[in-house]
């Protein structure tokens, strides 16, 4: 497989003005009809060039023609992907008939089945096992799509835009034709065929127009989507109102699909989403899986503006819609539910997996400048780094100037197809700001460390924050320039009267802020809300982080002052880990955490996040070498220390949160006493203490939301209560077989169970009926579940879990190549393990790179780690 290059971008030569496709979607086939027509791009310069058209290896090529006039093989070459036609007019009619086999198709990119209706994916280069194409986004298209299939089968047949005409054929078949009036690239494009149920509702626009809003599903599923259509009204609210952003088509259909490579995908006016973020009800949905619907509709629809209106150029580009859309959605987010727990969410997210990414093998900016497998970059560092550098163009501008830009950036590029500079382009002439030093961001990979000192003269009261910035090596990137960036900040007494506030930009390598007027030495509150994702390293005492944990006026940071502590805690502990060793825990924090026990006033959802130890994968993150066995041992521990010292205060928490006699809703006040009282149970039952475990029974058993029963359900399996833990499991299992969603979670709470003998049982669950190895989300929970969230038994020095993943890739690299590349995700950490891990884990790569005929997906992530 051959590297591609961002330097090597040249503009298209041909355009596509019109797309008209026709479907005869069959059982054993299907017919795609493509009618394009192309015409020369006047911008290529000058120059005729062939017509180099992208398709599959793998689709059967029936029939093409110009102008009506059949070619022969000899008037074309095909040579892997790419069909050349050497010699064709200025402007030309090009019709294409291929056959596809979609019920063969496992990988799940361009058209396929699932659970026997026809659906498609087209991004990032699914299109081109449609028809042959030039399928790259900037040329934008505007289609005309009919569908034909046996009405009893599929009474349903949907595509982009709008439905235009449609009829019934004499042989059982009917036929639908949509038009979508806006020029898009062919990624965005989608249909689907099936017998579906579907949710009708309406939305009124600012500007008084009515758009129909429809989500469908399969017929058991109905009573799952009124969330999402809650979330999708909402979403459309906040887009008028935050963005002044108004949606322009007459429709917007979802559709859910069971069998799916990611989450879900924002094709024009027909979205298509994995079941597990738009199926919602409070029997089978979990509170997190509540808010990852809200979430991911909202992200969704961001992207009818923030990627479909206006799209990117190529496809280094990509971080310009997944950046821009992931912060859009945040902050969507952090406006309908707790804005500080939501920033917890996402920086917790940010600092253990898109960290480790920054510091692993395929380590990228978040503009790459080179990829084998545009699939491989649908990555933490595009989107959730992506993100972080959009809310720091937001922090560096202020609200209203950002506003500015970004209408400047819609109204500039609307119906174009742009780059991540152009966005920064508009920021800067909308604002008047100079972003030239801003725009490493982009071409920098890793993550910055800001290291902060500071001095104070009692005697003139004048405080100097020092500040000085590195960024560690990356491949390809020896040496980093100085970022700019946002550093918000506070300055506090220490009886946390806060002095100053404001935001530093830094841009130096090293420099210094000068405060004057100060009568005592401040705490400095340093990053605010995470401001800038970066390390930040500051020599903090610990009487001044329980100081900022009471007293911080930022919630972020108040947080952010409790994890330090632990953290430190936890290092010293890890660090001297002896087997048998008891953990400690000391009075002070003990102190600050019952006073926040005991404080009423605290939001909920806030004190769980407080009370919450950094988790096993955070602590790796941050350790020169990863010893598994010592962090889950501390980490293990120090909870129980924690839970026996506190058990009276964590038992009136859980009591106080109880929503007893309450029905369930997903409201954020709701959703934070949960959290909170699931919290308290945990550490109750990390004292292994018998009325806790009969605590959590009850609350297994009482509970009419899947938020409670599946904690309860969790604490009893991870606990040491074997026989318990079975028999729940077992009871589980007969009350919500019939809920793939559910089993999905059935699933993972035993891949992730830290019990002795977790390979032999998640071996044994790849046997169960309820795991399905085509199915992406059983493949995650169970195989995703033990490699990534089962840290010391996928660990185990006998590298047997290592074994059995690098067997689950190579087989799955046959089927699908995309979800094999995902798995394969802990593997490339060897070098962060001790030398009897990581070479266990390098020689599974080895075998791996060994195997003949690896996909480009599994071979980039492969090669580049073993380098
Ligand atoms: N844009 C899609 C992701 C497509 C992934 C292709 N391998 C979903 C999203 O980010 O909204
Ligand atoms: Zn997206």
């Amino acid at each position: 497989p051959q590297a591609i290059y961002l330097e090597d971008y040249q503009a298209p030569a041909w355009l596509v003005t019109h797309t008209e496709l026709d479907f005869e979607l069959e059982e054993e086939q299907t017919l795609v009809r493509a009618r394009l027509s192309i015409k020369s791009n006047p911008e290529s310069g000058g120059k005729r060039q062939p017509l180099v058209l992208n398709g599959h290896e793998d689709m059967e090529l029936l029939r093409l023609s110009i102008d009506s006039q059949v070619l022969d093989s000899g008037d074309y070459r095909r040579e892997g992907e790419l069909l050349t036609i050497a010699n064709v007019p200025d402007q030309f009619v090009l019709e294409c008939v291929t056959r596809l086999l979609p019920h063969e198709n496992t990988a799940l990119e361009g058209l396929y089945k699932s659970d026997g209706m026809f659906c498609t994916q087209c991004e990032a280069e699914g299109f081109r096992r449609i028809t042959f194409f030039p399928d790259r986004p900037d040329v934008m298209s505007i289609f005309k799509t009919t569908l034909t299939a046996e009405k009893s089968r599929y009474p349903i047949l949907l595509s982009n835009g709008n439905p235009v005409a449609s009829g019934e054929e004499s042989d059982g078949r009917h036929w639908v034709t949509w038009e979508d009036p806006w020029p898009k690239p062919a990624y965005l494009f989608a249909l689907v065929a099936g017998d579906l149920e579907v949710l009708e509702d309406r939305y009124l626009t600012a500007s008084g127009r009515e758009v129909r809003l429809q989500i469908f599903a399969e017929r058991k599923d109905l009573d799952k989507l009124e969330y999402a259509m809650e979330s999708l009204k909402k979403a459309m609210r906040w887009d008028e109102e935050v963005y002044g952003r108004e949606y322009d088509l007459d429709i917007y259909m979802i559709v859910a699909v069971d069998f799916f490579n990611m989450g879900a995908m924002e094709n024009k006016g027909l979205n298509i989403f994995n079941t597990s973020c738009v199926l919602a009800h409070p029997k089978t949905t979990t509170d997190a899986g509540f808010q990852r619907v809200e979430g991911v509709v909202a992200h969704e629809y961001f992207h009818n503006w923030s990627g479909n209106r206006v799209t990117c150029r190529d496809w280094f580009q990509l971080s310009l819609k997944e950046g821009f859309t992931v912060f859009r959605d945040a902050e969507f987010s952090a406006d309908m539910n707790s804005r500080t727990v939501k920033r917890i969410e996402d920086v917790s997210l940010l600092r253990t997996a898109q960290f480790a990414e920054d510091a692993g093998p395929m380590a990228h900016p978040v503009r790459p400048e080179s990829y084998i497998e545009i699939s491989n970059f649908y990555t933490l560092t595009v989107y959730e780094k992506g993100a972080e550098v959009v809310r720091m163009v937001h922090a560096l501008l202020g609200p209203e100037l950002f506003r500015k830009g970004s209408d400047l950036y819609f109204e500039r590029h609307d119906g174009e197809a742009v780059t991540t500079d152009d966005f920064v382009k508009a920021m800067e002439d909308a604002s008047g700001r100079d972003l030239t030093q801003f725009r490493r961001w982009y071409s920098q990979a890793g993550t910055p460390r800001l290291n902060v000192t500071d001095s104070y003269d009692e005697a003139s009261g004048e405080y100097q924050l020092h500040i000085s910035q590195s960024c560690p090596p990356s491949p390809g990137q020896e040496h980093k320039q100085p970022y700019h960036l946002p550093l918000a900040f506070g300055l506090l007494g220490m009886d946390g009267t806060e002095l100053r506030s404001g935001v530093l930009e830094v841009t130096a390598e090293e420099e210094s802020f000068r405060f004057t007027g100060l009568n005592e030495r401040p705490v400095p509150s340093l990053l605010r809300g995470f401001s800038a994702p970066v390390k930040l390293e500051y020599d903090y005492s610990d009487a001044q982080l329980l100081m900022l944990l009471r007293h911080d006026t930022d919630g972020f940071n108040r947080w952010d002052a409790g994890q330090r502590l632990c953290i430190r805690l936890m290092q010293e502990q890890i660090d001297a880990y002896r087997p048998g060793a008891e953990p400690s825990v000391p009075d002070a924090l003990l102190n600050a955490w019952s006073e926040l026990l005991l404080d009423e006033q605290l939001d909920p959802a806030m004190l769980a996040q407080c009370l919450k130890l950094p988790s096993e994968a955070q602590l790796a993150e941050l350790a020169d070498t990863i010893d598994v066995v010592a962090i889950h041992e501390v980490r293990k521990g120090m909870r129980k220390v924690i839970a026996e010292a506190l058990e009276q205060q964590w038992l009136a928490a859980y009591q106080r949160c109880d929503l007893k006699d309450v029905a369930y809703s997903p409201d954020a006040e709701s959703i934070g006493r949960r959290s909170l009282k699931n919290l308290a149970l945990g550490y109750l039952m990390s004292t292994g203490r018998e009325p806790w475990l009969e605590l959590a029974r009850q609350q297994y058993e009482q509970s009419d939301n899947m938020t409670d029963q599946l904690s309860a359900l969790t604490l009893v399996v991870h606990s040491p209560h074997r026989e318990s833990a079975d028999e729940l499991l077992q009871n589980f299992y007969l009350q919500w077989q019939h809920e793939p969603l559910v089993m999905n979670q059935w699933l993972s709470v035993q891949a992730s169970d830290p019990a002795e003998g977790a390979l032999e049982r998640v071996k044994q669950l790849s046997e169960h009926p309820v795991f399905d190895a085509w199915n992406p989300n059983k493949l995650r929970a169970l195989i995703g579940g033990f490699c990534g969230q089962n840290p010391i038994h996928f660990h185990n020095e006998s590298g047997e879990g290592y074994a059995w993943l690098a067997d689950w890739i190579l087989h799955l690299d046959r089927q699908n190549p995309q979800v094999a590349s995902r798995l394969l995700t802990p593997l490339t950490r060897w070098k962060r393990y001790d030398a009897a891990r990581s070479a266990l884990m390098q020689k599974q790569l080895q075998r791996m790179m060994d195997t003949p005929e690896l996909s480009a997906d599994v071979y980039e992530v492969v090669s580049k780690s073993l380098v």
